[in-house]
């Protein structure tokens, strides 16, 4: 039997709720224990101000490289299991604070239209808090369409986003 062949992916996460790099570090493990996902690297956590309504705290941002035999609606119901481990809440309002927030940035060369699912993230391009630390892993990375996605993080390099030093968990609520 042919076992499907991996996939690069690239995943963005974000939280600005409960001690937001330690859940990040606790996606990292759950998806380092994930079947059908072999973890290749993460970034460094930045810390941004909130795209969002309402007064939020800064979110820790950052991404990671993956290798995975799921499907994209297979990794994108694996990202949703570990969000919702970790409390989160899904409201009708959009952008509002949250404990973990995965999105599926990129999987292989593909372009994905679906209800559930679209690829590459819609607003990846126009946002520093998920370019900088994606170009952090893949400096010459581009989308499906051969666009280059460093001049999208030149083009927002002014937004609020800088690195997060080490073991750095204070002033969050
Ligand atoms: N969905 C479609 N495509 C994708 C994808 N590529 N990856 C659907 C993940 N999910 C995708 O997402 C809503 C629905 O999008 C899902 O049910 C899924 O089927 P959600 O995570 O439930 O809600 P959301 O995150 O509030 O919505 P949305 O519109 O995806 O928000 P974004 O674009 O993820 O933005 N500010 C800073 N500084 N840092 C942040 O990380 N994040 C957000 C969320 C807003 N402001 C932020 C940050
Ligand atoms: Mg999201």
């Amino acid at each position: 039997m042919n076992l499907p062949s991996p996939v690069t992916a690239y995943i963005g996460l974000g939280s600005n709720l409960q001690n937001p790099a330690a859940q990040l570090e606790c996606a990292l493990q759950a998806l380092r224990k994930q079947p059908g996902i072999l973890m290749v690297k993460a970034s460094s956590f930045y810390r941004s101000k909130a795209v969002g309504p309402g007064d939020q705290p800064d979110y820790v941002n950052a991404a990671v490289q993956l290798e995975t035999t799921l499907s994209p609606i297979g990794l994108l119901d694996a990202l949703q299991s570990i969000e919702n481990t970790q409390g989160r809440v899904r409201g009708e309002i959009r952008w509002v604070a949250r404990t973990l927030d995965l999105d599926l940035l990129l999987y292989g060369d593909q372009t994905i239209q679906h209800s559930r699912l679209q690829v590459p993230h819609p607003r990846m391009t126009e946002r520093a808090f998920v370019l900088k630390p994606l170009l952090e892993l893949a400096p010459t990375l581009r989308l499906p369409d051969g666009q280059a996605l460093k001049p999208h993080l030149d083009a927002c390099a002014g937004d609020d986003v800088s690195l997060l030093p080490n073991g750095s968990t204070d002033t969050w609520p």
